[in-house]
């Protein structure tokens, strides 16, 4: 064990001895981990720490077992992609939640009511979307958990009311997410390899847009905001920017949806196969099956070739919309 580490290292190493839930030692191991020094003397540390990391997503990740509500924070990923609501106690997350999905979460006058996180599928043009309702990010029994959800999520929807103080609210769980570890993505920024935080995308959602005062609001935020992230301004009570929220999750989820088609018939534009941005025709290909690994050649195209039907290699990055033959 090297001696010079700092001490938020040993801080974070108390915490993981502490912690009980699975989200609680991932958060802490994160902790440890962007707290080691990166050089020759701590490469193995650093080597088990990510090891441990990763076991510990890994198991978060794993479907809940059927009537277990041991790990109520472990929401298994379905559809499209996952964004996860969060903001103060009372901002609309749960009714917004239930507006655009149709799971029923509780939605009260009084802050606090949702107590474990919610999922829900939003339908988008031919794809679902899973939306998370979570408790209120202040509120301190969730909090360690919460933060567990956040680390393994593919979008963070930070929650305003645009009837309230929409820019403090900001400020705080902007600031809030920055001081436990995040590296918030805006527009344009991507994910760096090198960096030991935890990086996730965000959007600004204000919500209540049908009342009083939330036009203004919502300026304001665009102003101060409005450069560094995607933006919508909802209600739930009206319908108002529901469809354009969808719109921009989706974009914002950084995905591109592919069509799979057999020589000789026509693609299934119902079914696409949903793929990271910058994805490749060999990674559309191995994640049908393992041995186009070995034995995909080439593959023909439709949407973003030169021309319909032109032959592309296996390395070629596909874009949203293309149909794909496979050959092998
Ligand atoms: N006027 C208006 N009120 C809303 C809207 N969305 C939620 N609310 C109200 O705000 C309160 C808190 O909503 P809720 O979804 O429980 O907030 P949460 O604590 O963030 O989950 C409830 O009284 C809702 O009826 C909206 O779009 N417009
Ligand atoms: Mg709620």
């Amino acid at each position: 064990m090297p001696t010079n580490l700092p001490p938020q290292y040993y801080v974070a190493e108390k915490v993981y001895r502490a912690a009980r839930s699975t989200a609680e030692k991932v958060a802490a191991l994160q902790q440890m981990l962007s707290a080691t020094p990166k050089h020759k003397g701590t490469d193995h540390l650093r080597a088990d720490l990510r090891a441990k990391v990763s076991q510990g997503l890994e198991e978060l990740e794993q479907p809940r077992q059927r009537g277990s509500q041991a790990q109520p924070y472990a929401i298994p990923k379905e559809g499209a992609g996952q964004a996860v609501l969060i903001g103060l106690p009372n901002v609309g997350k749960s009714q917004l939640v239930a507006t655009l999905t149709g799971a029923s979460a509780k939605v009260a006058a009084y802050p606090y009511t949702t107590r474990i996180p919610l999922p829900g599928m939003l339908p988008y043009e031919n794809v679902n979307l899973q939306l998370v309702d979570t408790p209120a990010i202040n509120d301190p029994e969730v909090k360690g958990q919460l933060f567990g959800l956040l680390r393994i999520t593919d979008l963070l929807l930070i929650v305003v009311d645009l009837s309230g103080d929409p820019l403090s609210e900001t400020d705080q769980i902007v600031g809030e997410l920055e001081e436990s570890g995040y590296r918030l993505l805006g527009l344009g920024e991507e994910q760096d390899p090198e960096n030991p935080l935890v990086q996730k995308p965000v959007m600004l959602v204000g919500t209540k847009a049908d009342l009083e005062g939330a036009g203004e609001a919502y300026e304001m935020l665009q102003e101060l905001y409005g450069q560094q992230y995607p933006m919508v301004s909802v209600s739930a009570d009206t319908g108002l920017g529901l469809a354009a929220l969808g719109e921009a999750i989706y974009a914002a989820l950084g995905k591109v949806r592919v069509y799979l088609k057999a020589r000789g018939s026509e693609s299934d534009r119902s079914d696409p196969l949903v793929l990271d941005r910058g994805s490749m025709v060999e990674d559309a290909a191995i994640s049908l099956h393992k041995d186009w690994e070995r034995k995909l050649k080439y593959a023909l195209l439709w949407g973003s070739g030169k021309f319909d039907g032109q032959r592309v290699g296996r390395d070629y990055a596909l874009s949203d919309g293309d149909v794909i033959e496979l050959h092998g």
